[in-house]
């Protein structure tokens, strides 16, 4: 184990590299972390139609920008003549589902995320939903406009996935519609999650209505909700140091941990100015006598901006602790939707996976667009020198392609270096569609 008594980002880099050969896998294999990963952008995906230019292929094109102008939203309105409102996405295959995301539209309050039905269906061999594996109906008191999301399936198996709304009198748009699951057995679902309804303290009271239980009750959505839905922990006060921690109960081995950030965002209607609650966290695992075995600091993506953030994927490569603390940074609120921890030895990240959600993809080179020039913020130091230039670039370009090649049919448009700047103006579009 490096660093035992910090796990710092170039001590984790490090690692990586040794690594490197073994680390690569292509989608639908076992990758070498978490091998949950969103599948949607692989399938295709039906609505009950689209409006005003926002294309049904936009909910599941790898892209959660939620400005409607930046061309990646969907956008249908409810039709009396060919009821119910639905999105539908047909993965392909027959997949294990960990959790089900949606990332709202940014650029406008529209609240909808209210009184609609989740379903997974097997296949009925002719390629048309069958048997339904899991179903549930989400009944919120209010329309909820943030990040929706759920762990219920908890890796059950199937191939169509539809969310359709209960009524049908408004109507439906969002950035993305996210499956995260896999072809192969999930190595960790929420029956695997051994945070869940653990004991927490906390530095200062929960305010604002959330409860203690909030960040571990097994609930992800990043709506903050109204009475009686508190999925969301939110400290009462701000400050640096606002902590949450959770007892595992025994000394454990954790393979990685997930932060779920509140998936909502406050814009002022005046000014225009949006702000996050909680913009930079702190993670920390310690051992039974409360000494820290290891720490991260994560910095999400603001849910508005143009790649956001929301489930965080805090490498532990089998850290041995009782205890995870979240704490803040800053002079801020502490608030996340949940925590959630794997027992298990532990992996290092893939190669070129710089946001660190278990592929290789566009979202990566964004962090090393973010990046570029940086000494100092090394997410995408893919070579692990400690800067962040076009070596790192190369390091993601070779890792994509790797990751990809096991999967023809999957193409991916890879830019040149001296294209950057264009791709950068236009977006790198990762995945063509099967089929
Ligand atoms: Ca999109
Ligand atoms: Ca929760
Ligand atoms: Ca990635
Ligand atoms: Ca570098």
């Amino acid at each position: 184990m490096c660093c035992p008594r910090f796990v710092s980002m170039l001590c984790r880099r490090t690692s990586l590299r040794v690594v490197a050969a073994a680390a690569v896998a292509a989608p639908g294999a076992a990758l070498a972390l978490n091998n949950a990963y969103n599948l949607a952008p692989y399938g295709t995906a039906t609505a009950t139609g689209s409006d005003f230019g926002g294309e049904i292929a936009y909910g599941i094109d790898g892209n959660r920008n939620g400005d409607f102008n930046a061309g990646s939203v969907f956008y249908g309105n409810a039709n009396a003549e060919n009821p119910p409102l639905f999105y539908a996405v047909d993965l392909g295959v027959e997949a294990y589902v960990d959790r089900i995301q949606i990332i709202p539209r940014t650029d406008a309050t529209q609240g909808v995320f209210g009184n609609f039905r989740l379903t997974i269906a097997e296949d009925d061999g002719a390629g048309n939903p069958g048997a339904v594996v899991f179903s549930q109906d989400y009944n919120a008191t209010n329309f909820e406009s943030g990040t929706w999301a759920t762990t219920a399936p908890d890796g059950a198996r199937g191939r169509h996935v539809r969310m359709e709304r209960l009524d049908n009198n408004y109507w439906l748009t969002f950035a993305e519609f996210e499956v995260f699951g896999s072809s192969e057995p999930l190595k960790f679902s929420e029956s695997d999650n051994i945070a869940r309804g653990k004991p927490v303290t906390v530095s200062s009271a929960p305010g604002f209505g959330a409860m203690l239980t909030s960040a571990n009750d097994g609930n992800i959505n990043g709506n903050f909700g109204g009475p009686g839905n508190r999925p969301v922990y939110h400290s009462a006060l701000p400050g640096v140091g606002e902590s949450w921690q959770v007892d595992l109960g025994a000394e454990t081995q954790l393979d990685h941990l997930q932060l779920f950030t509140r998936g909502e965002f406050s814009r002022n209607d005046e000014t225009g100015e949006v702000w996050s609650t909680t913009t930079e966290y702190r993670v920390s695992v310690l051992d039974a006598g409360l000494s820290e075995v290891g720490a991260f600091v994560v910095t999400p993506n603001a849910l508005y901006s143009e790649d956001p953030d929301y489930d965080l994927l805090i490498n532990t490569m089998g850290l041995t602790g009782r205890y995870v603390r979240v704490e803040t940074t800053k002079d801020e609120y502490l608030a996340f939707s949940e925590l959630r921890a794997f027992a298990g030895s532990g992996d290092p990240l893939l190669v070129g996976d710089y946001n660190q959600d278990g592929v290789i993809s566009s979202r990566d080179y964004n962090v090393w667009r973010n990046e570029y020039g940086s000494l100092t913020s090394l997410a995408a130091d893919g070579n692990g020198d400690g800067a962040i230039d076009a070596a790192d670039y190369t390091v993601w370009r070779d890792a994509l392609a790797a990751f990809t090649a096991g999967s023809p049919s999957m193409g991916v448009t890879i830019p040149e270096p001296t294209t950057l700047a264009l791709v950068a103006a236009v977006g790198l579009v990762a995945v063509r569609r099967r089929g």
